[in-house]
């Protein structure tokens, strides 16, 4: 573990200090705790869901990769079998080919969700102000939390290990924009400290990617320009990156490159919606890849219930996002006319929204939204069977990578 940190001027913090904390291989790492004999083995979990105990299973012991036979993804793997090339969206098949002995786990959403709870309080316990970026991933902001900042970042990662049995990574910089570069740096179990003074030597050698934000379209694209790494991103000349990317997103790439975000944290209180969005490794057709889109609706609208259950709100709209291969994106919502965090009521929603839009162009990326989140009980006494009152809009989102 390496800890840099300037005890020079105050002046680099540029007066916040912003932690990202991620979860280091949540799924698998939870599962380890309920099978500790496997630790240190590679573990893929993904695959079908899971199902009560049968009998026989014991005797059965554990699946292995290579008795898998199917279209399921690996959600996750330990650090072990990542050493074998497996990683989260490789598809299990393939997985096998690379790692057949590995022992394949399916997924169980709810423990996942409890553990991201627990981790979540013992931090708040710690420092409170917390944006909460999904299942294992938070931003903490500890500019007015007392005490020395790697001193502080150890009570965290000590408080998390208690209160779950598990381990993560944090980074702690003037922003959200290079604390998450910075809490992969040293993955897993990593405490990162970085000021601006570092981001010539520790952030500028990594490639544009690394910049989150940056997807492999728009890497391919910066890479065509001969611009591979960050450093070279912050060379460039910004004028050529907005003609190439637009004046939003061509500025943003110039100052990101330089290390400068000002965004806030936005907490718990100010959460208005939830999504989950995918972006395809390749272009899906929706007739042609009917049955892979269908999967991945379903996959995320189970996604999205779980995130309500956990920030215990309902959704009032549901929205969708679709991208062409144009790059021209879609939105569409629905008001119900009750809240929800159903799953299934979320995925009749995101149809009746996809009967909406134009489904004639291969697509790049499909999310989906919950907003207008509620407390439970607060639209109690509304008919509950004036669903089909519900409202449609939708419009058109200007071009933007
Ligand atoms: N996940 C998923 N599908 C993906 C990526 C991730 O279901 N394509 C799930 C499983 C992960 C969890 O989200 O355990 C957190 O994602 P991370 O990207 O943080 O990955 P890990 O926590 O597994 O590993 P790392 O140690 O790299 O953070
Ligand atoms: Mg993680």
């Amino acid at each position: 573990m390496e800890c840099l940190e300037s005890s020079r001027s105050p002046l680099p913090w540029s007066g916040r200090r912003i932690a990202h904390l991620d979860m280091d291989a949540f799924f698998a790492s939870v599962e380890l705790l309920s099978y500790p004999e496997l630790r240190g083995q590679p573990v893929v979990v993904g695959g079908r869901r899971r199902r009560d105990p049968e009998p026989g299973d014991a005797k059965r012991g554990f699946g292995r990769l290579k008795d898998y036979a199917g279209r399921g993804v690996a959600t996750t793997a330990t650090y072990e079998a990542r050493a074998l090339g497996v990683h989260s969206g490789l598809g299990l098949m393939k997985a096998a080919a690379l790692a057949p002995e590995a022992i394949l786990l399916p997924a169980d959403f709810p423990a996942y969700a409890r553990m991201s709870r627990l981790f979540k309080a013992a931090v708040a316990a710690v420092a409170p102000v917390i944006e909460d970026r999904g299942i294992d991933e938070i931003f903490i902001d500890l500019t007015d939390v007392p005490g020395e900042t790697v001193a502080l970042a150890q009570r965290i990662k000590d408080a998390v290990g208690r209160a779950t049995g598990l381990s993560c990574s944090i980074g702690i910089t003037p922003n959200k924009l290079l604390s998450k570069i910075a809490s992969e740096l040293q993955k897993p179990n990593g405490l990162t400290v970085l000021t601006l003074d570092d981001l010539a030597t520790r952030v500028w050698p990594l490639p544009c990617s690394a910049i989150n934000g940056i997807g492999p379209k728009a890497s391919a694209a910066l890479e065509a320009m001969g611009l591979c790494r960050i450093g070279q991103l912050a060379a460039a000349d910004p004028g050529a990156l907005v003609a190439r990317f637009g004046r939003s997103y061509g500025a943003w790439l110039w100052e990101a490159a330089h290390g400068r975000d000002p965004r806030p944290l936005v907490t718990e209180r100010e959460v208005k919606s939830v999504s989950r969005e995918t972006t395809f490794e390749r272009d899906l057709h929706p007739r042609r890849d009917r049955d892979t889109l269908t999967g991945i609706l379903l996959d995320q609208c189970q996604r999205l219930g779980a995130d309500l259950e956990r920030k215990g709100r309902l959704a009032r709209t549901i929205g969708i996002k679709l991208r062409y291969d144009t790059f021209q994106t879609v939105t569409r919502d629905l008001t119900l006319a009750r809240a929800t965090a159903d799953p299934l009521a979320i995925r009749d929603a995101a149809r009746a929204c996809l009967r909406r839009v134009p489904l004639d162009r291969p697509l790049r990326l499909l999310g989906i939204r919950a907003g207008s989140l509620e407390l439970p009980g607060a639209s109690a006494g509304e008919d509950p069977f004036g669903e089909g009152a519900a409202r449609v809009s939708g419009m058109l989102l200007p071009l933007e990578p």
